[in-house]
C-alpha cells in the first residue's frame, strides 16, 4: 500500500499543478490551452486507472481531444466500460484530483477516495487512450501514460484517432467473446462493421454523385481516406481540409462548428462547390457533422442536426412500418431547445418527440428510453440507440412478405451501420448517404422536408451566469425573478416567436435564442430579450452592445 502511493507521489512531482489555476470536468471533460494541462493528464491517468478497478478490471477509453476548438487548445475525457460518457458522479472526482494544489494534496485526495468510494487496489485496471492530431497530444498523452504508470493500469494505445473510434474500441473491448460483442476491437474492425453495413443498404441502387468531405484538417482526414478504401466504388468521396500538419490550420476557417456558427462555406470551398453539389463537414474529433450546398443562384443552405434528425427518423418509422414491426417498435426523437422550431413540428406530426437540457449525455440517456432512439443537436452531434431487446426483436423476427424482408435487413443493416456509443460524424454521413440514396433525394430535395424558421443566437456577457437558472429543459427561466415574465410578454409580440435564456455550460455567457417567421423578427425578438438579459445582470447601460434595441 505505502509502495502504490510513493509511486503516485513519486510520479506526481513530475507534473505539478500550476499555481492559481482552477480546472472543471464540464460537459466536454477538461479543455482548455494545452499548455497548462500536464497535471491534468496525469491525474486523469489516474483516475481512468481507478474507475476501472473500481468496475473490476472492466476497459475505460480516455480521449485527448478538445474537438473543434482552436489548435492551441486541448483538452481529455473518460469513457465508460459501455462506450458512453463518463458517470456523472466522477466528473465531480475528475475535478477534484485536478485541482488539488499539490503532490501531498493529490495523494491525499487520492488515499480517502479510494476509501470512501471503497476501490479494491489489488483489482486489474484497464484503459484504452487515443489523441486527435494536435501537436501538444504527445507530449500530454506523455503525462497521462504517467497517471497509468502510477496505478499499475494496463494500458493500450489506440494513437491518433477520431473520438467515436475510440468509444467504439472501449465497447467492443468490453464486449469481446459475449453474446453483444460489438464488433472486432480494433480500427480495422470498425471500418469494416460500418462499411460493409453500408454496402448492404446500397446495394443495387445506383451511387450517389461524390460527396465532398471537409476534414477540417484534423483526425478526420485520416479516418476519411481509410473509409474510402474500404467503400470502393459504393460512394465517391472527395476529402478537403485534410492538412493535418500544417500549423494553425485545424478547424480554422473549416469544419463543422465553423460551418453551422458562421454559416458559410468552408472557406477553401468558397468558388469551388458546384451549384447543387453536396458537402460535408467534420469537427476536429469527427464527432459532428453538418451538410450543406449552393442551390442554382449560388445560395448557401445548411442542413444542421434538425434536418439530419429528420431524414434519418422519417426513414426508420417508413421501415419499421414496412417490416411489418409498426406498434411493437416504439420510436422517438430526442433534441433541446435549440431545434428549430419547424424540425419539431416536423418530427411531432410522426413520433414522439422529447426535449431535454443541452449536451450530448441528456439526449443519450433520454434517447435510451425509446426502443429505437434517435437524437440530435442542431449543432451535428447526434445519433440513432436501439435497445438490445429491440435488436433482438429484429435479428428474430420473421418477415412473412419479400418487402418486409427486405425492409427488416435494412433495418438490421443500420444496426451495424450507426455507431450507438456516441454521435460519429463519419457513420452519420454514411447513414444519411444511405437514406438520399435510397430515396433518389438531392440536398435541395432533403432540404425541402421542411422549412427552417429563422433563427437567432446572441451572447451576453453577465455578471454571474449562475444567476440565471432555468427548468423545463431549459426553455423557461426560474432565476432571476420576474425575467421570464418578461421575455413572455416580448415573444408574444411576434409571429410564430419562441425565445428561450440560459447560461451557456462551456463559456461565461448567457445565451440567447430566439426564432420567428420572418428573418427581421427573429433578430429584433433575440436581441431585445438579450437587452433584458443584459439589464436584468445590472451591467452599465453604457457597456449596452448597440444591436439590443
Ligand atoms: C458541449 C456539449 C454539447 C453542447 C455544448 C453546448 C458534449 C459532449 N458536448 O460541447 O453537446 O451542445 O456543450 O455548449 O456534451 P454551451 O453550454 O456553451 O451552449
Ligand atoms: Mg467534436
Amino acid at each position: 500500500m505505502s509502495a502504490f502511493f510513493d509511486l503516485l507521489s513519486e510520479l506526481s512531482d513530475r507534473h505539478p499543478k500550476p499555481a492559481n489555476l482552477r480546472f472543471q470536468y464540464g460537459t466536454a471533460g477538461f479543455r482548455t490551452q494545452a499548455h497548462i494541462l500536464d497535471s491534468v493528464l496525469f491525474r486523469v491517468g489516474v483516475l481512468a486507472g481507478l474507475r476501472s478497478k473500481k468496475l473490476d478490471g472492466k476497459t475505460i477509453g480516455v480521449m485527448v481531444t478538445a474537438s473543434h476548438n482552436p489548435e492551441q487548445d486541448n483538452g481529455v475525457k473518460l469513457v465508460d466500460p459501455r462506450g458512453d460518457m463518463l458517470e456523472a458522479a466522477w466528473e465531480v472526482h475528475a475535478t477534484t484530483f485536478a485541482n488539488a494544489a499539490t503532490t501531498d494534496d493529490f495523494v491525499s485526495a487520492v488515499e480517502s477516495f479510494v476509501k470512501s468510494a471503497k476501490i479494491d487496489l489489488s483489482k486489474p485496471s484497464r484503459v484504452v487512450y487515443g489523441r486527435d492530431t494536435r501537436p501538444s497530444g504527445p507530449a500530454l498523452v506523455a503525462a497521462l501514460e504517467d497517471g497509468f504508470k502510477a496505478i499499475g493500469v494496463e494500458a493500450r494505445d489506440a494513437g491518433v484517432t477520431t473520438t467515436p473510434i475510440l468509444h467504439y474500441l472501449v465497447r467492443a473491448i468490453n464486449t469481446k467473446g459475449t453474446k453483444d460483442s460489438y464488433g472486432d476491437d480494433s480500427e480495422e474492425g470498425y471500418l469494416v462493421k460500418l462499411t460493409s453495413a453500408f454496402k448492404k443498404l446500397v446495394a443495387g441502387k445506383q451511387a450517389p454523385p461524390p460527396l465532398v468531405v471537409d476534414c477540417a484538417n484534423g483526425v478526420g482526414a485520416e479516418a476519411i481516406s481509410k473509409f474510402q478504401t474500404h467503400l470502393g466504388n459504393s460512394i465517391k468521396l472527395v476529402p478537403v481540409n485534410i492538412e493535418t500538419t500544417k500549423p494553425g490550420a485545424l478547424n480554422n476557417a473549416c469544419g463543422a462548428d465553423y460551418v453551422k456558427t458562421s454559416q458559410k462555406l468552408p472557406a477553401s470551398l468558397v468558388g469551388h462547390l458546384q451549384p447543387g453539389q453536396r458537402a460535408c463537414s467534420l469537427d476536429g474529433d469527427a464527432d459532428r457533422l453538418m451538410y450543406f450546398y449552393l442551390d442554382e443562384r449560388g445560395q448557401f443552405h445548411m442542413l444542421d442536426g434538425d434536418k439530419i434528425a429528420a431524414l434519418v427518423a422519417a426513414f426508420i418509422v417508413e421501415l419499421v412500418k414496412t417490416a411489418g414491426l409498426d406498434g411493437e417498435i416504439k420510436l422517438g426523437v430526442v433534441q433541446t431547445a435549440y431545434a428549430n422550431g419547424a424540425s419539431t413540428k416536423y418530427l411531432a406530426e410522426r413520433l414522439p418527440v422529447r426535449c431535454v437540457p443541452t449536451g450530448v449525455k441528456h439526449l443519450h440517456h433520454a434517447a435510451e428510453r425509446f426502443d429505437v432512439g434517435v437524437y440530435f443537436e442542431a449543432n451535428g452531434h447526434g445519433t440513432v440507440l436501439f435497445s438490445q431487446e429491440t435488436r433482438e426483436k429484429l435479428a428474430d423476427h420473421e418477415p412473412s412478405t419479400p418487402a418486409q424482408s427486405t425492409a427488416l435487413n435494412h433495418l438490421r443493416s443500420l444496426v451495424q451501420l450507426i455507431n450507438q456509443t456516441v454521435g460519429d460524424a463519419i457513420s452519420d454521413m454514411l447513414l444519411v448517404e444511405a437514406i438520399l440514396t435510397h430515396k433518389s433525394y438531392s440536398g435541395e430535395e432533403w432540404d425541402s422536408l421542411y422549412v427552417d424558421l429563422p433563427n437567432r443566437l446572441v451572447k451576453v456577457v453577465v455578471g454571474d451566469r449562475h444567476a440565471f437558472q432555468t427548468e423545463d429543459a431549459e426553455r423557461r427561466l426560474v432565476s432571476p425573478k420576474g425575467l421570464q415574465a418578461k421575455v413572455d410578454d416580448l415573444v408574444r409580440r411576434y409571429d410564430g416567436g419562441r425565445s428561450f435564456v440560459r447560461p451557456s455550460g462551456t463559456e461565461d455567457v448567457v445565451r440567447v435564442y430566439a426564432e420567428a417567421t420572418i428573418r427581421s423578427q427573429a433578430d429584433e425578438l433575440a436581441f431585445r430579450v438579450a437587452g433584458l438579459v443584459y439589464d436584468e445582470s445590472g451591467g452599465d447601460p453604457s457597456g449596452r452592445p448597440k444591436e439590443f434595441l
